[in-house]
């Protein structure tokens, strides 16, 4: 891959990447139990904007790491935010039918092999980070399991679960999300560091202010997009937030606060990485992308 090639080719070579990485490490759909790795399959792959892959891709090229290093990660955090689509989709959580262009598992398969999906999704990410090389793995399964787990973003759903239709103050909210969507984020770039040369105290809080900005600006975007975009162009539900009475940054800020304050992260992002300079450049594109994206 040459390495000075242009955004939206790197971006797609790398996303191209993870999905055939993904495709060999899935179980074969016909294999038994057929329903339940058919069901794998189809919610972890050809579909997403494969973010956290690309996160972890471009965090590895900040110390050095070529692609082929960071595979482990950029599958395992795949399979994780996978595996929680499939779950927050659910009936007894977000209750959904449309995902990434398709119906929701649930739908295709059932509640109970979506559950099972979901679970063997996530265990999947931990067998795949285990197998990576020795000197990485164990921190990197350390990593991913508190951010996926009950001080990460299972713990950012429950808090989100417990506050439907609550009034949130703006920190509540932040809080939430930092967990919720924010810890897999902030996981990507970590593990993707992780392949690389070791940081230094001042680069590794460098790329903590990073992670925080751009998770947390991922989410507002994301937030933006429920009240502007349509179910075609999201591939999924529009207008899901307001029609449950969710407080989000655009019912707190108003919409034209909240695209301003997505603006700030995406310059905070910028500035948290100065220390870096180009090898930098693929973490800056995406602090770009996250902030301007449509879908
Ligand atoms: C079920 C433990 C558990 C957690 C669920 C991630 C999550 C927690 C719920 C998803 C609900 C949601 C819409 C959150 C907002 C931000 C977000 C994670 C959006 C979906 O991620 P994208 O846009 O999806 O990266 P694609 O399909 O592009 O991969």
């Amino acid at each position: 891959m040459n390495p000075d090639v242009a955004w939206p080719v790197w971006s797609r070579e790398r996303a191209q990447r993870v999905e055939s990485a993904l495709e060999g490490a899935l179980p074969a759909a016909d294999e038994s139990p057929q329903s339940l790795h058919a069901a794998m399959r189809y919610a972890a792959l050809g579909g997403g904007k494969r973010v956290r892959a690309l996160l972890a891709y471009a965090s590895g090229e900040l110390g050095g790491a070529d692609a082929g290093l960071v595979d482990h990660a950029a599958i395992a955090v795949e399979l994780i935010h996978a595996y929680s689509l499939v779950h927050d989709d659910l009936p007894c959580m977000d209750d959904d039918v449309l995902r990434r262009g398709k119906p929701t598992c649930h739908v295709a398969y059932g509640e109970a092999v979506a559950l099972l999906a979901g679970d063997a999704l996530q265990t999947l990410a931990f067998e795949v980070l285990a197998k990576a090389p020795l000197s990485q793995a164990q921190a990197q399964i350390a990593m991913l399991a508190e951010a996926a787990g009950s001080h990460g973003m299972a713990g950012g759903q429950a808090l989100d679960l417990a506050h439907v239709e609550d009034a949130l103050s703006l920190n509540e909210l932040e809080r939430m999300h930092a967990l919720k969507t924010g810890a897999l984020i902030h996981a990507a770039v970590r593990l993707g560091a992780a392949c690389g040369r070791a940081l230094d105290q001042a680069q590794s809080d460098a790329l903590d202010r990073y992670a925080a900005a751009v998770g947390l600006g991922f989410q507002i975007v994301d937030d933006v997009l429920d009240v502007e975009g349509t179910a075609h162009s999201l591939g999924k539900t529009a207008g899901k937030d307001a029609a449950q009475g969710k407080a989000t940054y655009v019912s707190l800020l108003g919409l034209d606060a909240a695209k301003i304050r997505v603006a700030e992260l995406r310059d905070e992002a910028h500035t948290a990485l100065l220390a870096f300079g180009a090898g930098a450049r693929r973490l800056n594109e995406l602090a770009d992308w996250i902030a301007l994206r449509k879908n």
